[in-house]
């Protein structure tokens, strides 16, 4: 791939964070170079909030301090999943990159925004349709499928830590296949760690 093309990507995160490691899956998806800074959250010292803080701001955006944050040359942006939007658009022009780009887009949106508005609870009614819904739409694909299509997509790099972070419907069996494929997947797992963060 060629490095003339992308400016260089740098990943703000913290490796038991789920909205960063959706960024970082997509990143690893694409096969496009980045570099990773692991920011010290709760604490001071190494690189913590505050210099994050300034990356927000050189970037032209009010700082708030959240990870995750990406910067791709002078372009700094946040939001998980509008990071995780920007990547699939590089990756669809930059040579030698895998497309994240999902062939059912409607869908895509659709699931990501069911993920994004969980209530902050262990359990709940959207929770479960949600995952239900993910198992239906896997269960209609067959075994080789994946959430927005036959391919990963922006769909698959959203939903990932999530999914890896719930118990899962004992007959939900597509979405249990899915998720042991996922895991042997480079790109999911090489995200994938010991102690994480749920999202509350
Ligand atoms: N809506 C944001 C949520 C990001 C978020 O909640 N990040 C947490 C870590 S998992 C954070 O940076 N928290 C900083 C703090 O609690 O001060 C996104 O999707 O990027």
């Amino acid at each position: 791939m060629s490095s003339l093309t992308v400016p260089p990507i740098t990943l703000y995160t913290h490796t038991a964070c789920p909205f960063a490691q959706r960024v970082a899956i997509a990143l690893e998806a694409t096969g496009l170079p980045f570099s990773k800074v692991e920011v010290n959250l709760y604490g001071r010292g190494g690189f913590d909030k505050s210099q994050l803080r300034r990356v927000e701001s050189d970037g032209g955006l009010r700082p708030k301090g959240y990870i995750p944050v990406m910067a791709i040359g002078d372009e700094v942006i946040r939001e998980s999943s509008t990071c995780v939007e920007r990547v699939a658009a590089l990756s669809a022009t930059a040579p030698g990159a895998v497309s994240l780009e999902p062939e059912d887009p409607q869908l895509a949106r659709e699931l990501i925004r069911l993920c994004d508005t969980l209530p902050k609870a262990p359990q709940s009614a959207a929770l479960d349709q949600l995952l239900r819904k993910a198992d239906a739409v896997l269960a209609a694909r067959g075994e080789a499928g994946y959430l927005a299509g036959s391919a990963f997509s922006v769909a698959d790099a959203c939903l990932l830590p999530f999914l890896q972070r719930v118990d899962l419907p004992t007959d939900a069996a597509a979405l249990r296949g899915y998720l042991a494929r996922a895991h042997a997947m480079p790109a999911f797992s090489r995200t994938v760690v010991d102690s994480w963060w749920w999202w509350w």
